[in-house]
């Protein structure tokens, strides 16, 4: 029996004892173990955050400069929250002594404070670039309002000296360019003049003198009937009378209704302003074109120059040579081009350019020649598919000393091209210029230029009451 034996209590006794030490000892191990694996759920407070990462998070919420600028640029849109500036974050304090709490709490408050100053700043320093920039803008279009200036003041003032130039160089007064017609017809009407008496006689030597007088047989019998009547009334029995009867009556002829200036120009609304000139070879169209360009560019008016005369192989040159002269564009086809091709690229170029004025030359020959009239037909029809309404007007250029012939002329060209004013040129060498009084008596058309000379300002606007009293006084 174990209880009998004295060392089988002990030998109990001792693995009783060893048995107690070893549970004794697991559970104090399992304590410890329960004890670090509480532990373990549970986390360190944690510690405040360096330095450096506030700084990197206070950098963090601040957008870079470009895209701020870019942002300000957007509208904004609504979100329904105030906005604020960021604020760098904050700090778990759970654990932290109040006294590093509130050192922690001062840094933020310091922070934010330098934070905001720089924000200030920075809109301070935008402000001021958008002024500087606003300033800037402002004196470049100073700059540009004042160049703009001077370059008007600069071609105000090239425009006077031109026209003083253009004065200097004048011409010759119309009377002084009737002075061979004056010589003519007209001397021979003043001696009828000079008589006692208005009889019969004086009549038939009227009658003589104006059919004879380049006038034209229509305008010759007109003249005559309007003072025959009056005569044999015996209201015309003064010469002087006489003599202001047909003056009276040579006026209202030549006073055809005309939408043309005191300076002979009738430029209307439509820009460019398209002018064709024609007129047989010689009568003086390139010649003319070229004062007419001179005198419009005096006026104030750009003008380009289109050299529709093809055929003559010099006439495009010629034309040249006048553009250079008063400082016009000119659009000249190859010799030998199609004229009707050339007219259209002038005016084409002319609308490009924004000119005032196209003045279109063409070509020349025999008005007999039926293709040539077919020819100018087609420049004109050409012309009108390049500008609305072009030729806005179609002069007819007629050589004086043509004398009758340049009646018939006008009337064929008129026929084919619908012409709305003459120029009469080379009034000063002929004895012809009553061939005026017939053109206008038949053709109803205004002569808006006499050419008197060859100088630029040698082609005079045509006045009806200065023309009758170059030829009567
Ligand atoms: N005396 C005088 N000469 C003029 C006048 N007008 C033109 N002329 C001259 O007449 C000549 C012929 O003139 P142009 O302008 O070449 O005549 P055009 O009609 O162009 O001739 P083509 O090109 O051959 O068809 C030139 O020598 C001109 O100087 C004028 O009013 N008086
Ligand atoms: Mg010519």
């Amino acid at each position: 029996m174990a209880f009998s034996s004295p060392a089988l209590p002990l030998a109990l006794a001792w693995s009783d004892a060893g048995g107690l030490a070893v549970l004794a000892a697991l559970a104090v191990l399992l304590v410890l173990v329960a004890l670090r694996l509480a532990r373990g759920h549970q986390k360190p407070p944690a510690a405040p955050a360096p330095q450096a990462e506030i700084e990197k998070e206070l950098a963090g919420a601040q957008l870079p400069e470009a895209e701020e600028e870019e942002a300000e640029a957007q509208p904004v849109k609504p979100t329904g929250k105030p906005t604020s500036i960021p604020t760098p974050i904050s700090i778990p304090t759970a654990t932290e002594p109040s006294a590093a709490r509130q050192a922690r709490e001062e840094e933020e408050a310091r922070k934010k404070e330098e934070y905001r100053r720089k924000k200030e700043a920075e809109r301070a320093e935008k402000e001021r670039r958008a002024q500087e920039r606003e300033e800037e803008a402002r004196r470049a279009r100073e700059a540009e309002e004042l160049r703009a200036r001077q370059a008007e003041e600069a071609r105000q003032r090239a425009l006077e000296e031109q026209r003083k130039k253009a004065e200097a160089e004048a011409g010759q007064t119309l009377a002084a360019g009737l002075a061979r017609t004056r010589g003519g017809f007209m001397a021979r009407l003043g001696s009828l003049f000079a008589g006692p008496a208005v009889d019969d006689r004086t009549l038939a030597e009227l009658e003589e003198v104006l059919f004879t007088a380049d006038i034209g047989v229509k305008t010759a019998t007109r003249l005559l009937e309007a003072v025959r009547e009056k005569v044999r009334r015996k209201e015309l029995t003064d010469p002087v009378k006489l003599k202001a009867a047909l003056r009276a009556e040579i006026e209202r002829i030549v006073s055809v209704p005309t939408s043309a200036g005191p300076d002979g120009l009738a430029i209307g609304a439509a820009r460019p302003w398209v002018v064709m000139v024609a007129g047989v070879n010689g009568s003086g169209k390139t010649t003319t074109i070229g004062k007419l360009a001179a005198r419009v560019q005096a006026g104030g008016r750009s003008v380009l120059l289109g050299a529709g005369d093809t055929f003559r192989a010099a006439a495009g040159e010629q034309l040249e040579i006048w553009a250079e002269r008063v400082g016009a564009p000119c659009v000249r086809g190859k010799d030998g081009a199609d004229p009707a091709s050339v007219c259209f690229e002038a005016v084409k170029e002319g609308v490009a350019r924004g000119v005032e004025v196209v003045l279109c030359d063409t070509a020349g020959r025999l008005h007999t020649k039926a293709p040539l009239m077919e020819e100018l037909k087609k420049v004109k029809r050409v012309m009108a598919k390049a500008a609305e309404g072009a030729p806005h007007e179609v002069l007819l250029v007629l050589d004086s000393t043509n004398g009758q012939n340049a009646i018939a002329q006008a009337r064929q060209f008129h026929e084919a091209l619908g012409v709305t004013g003459l120029v009469l040129t080379k009034l000063d060498g002929t004895a012809k210029g009553g061939v005026i009084i017939g053109i206008c008596d038949e053709l109803q058309l205004p002569v808006r230029f006499a050419g008197v000379g060859e100088k630029v300002a040698d082609l005079r606007p045509f006045d009806p009451h200065e023309f009758v009293a170059a030829l009567f006084e």
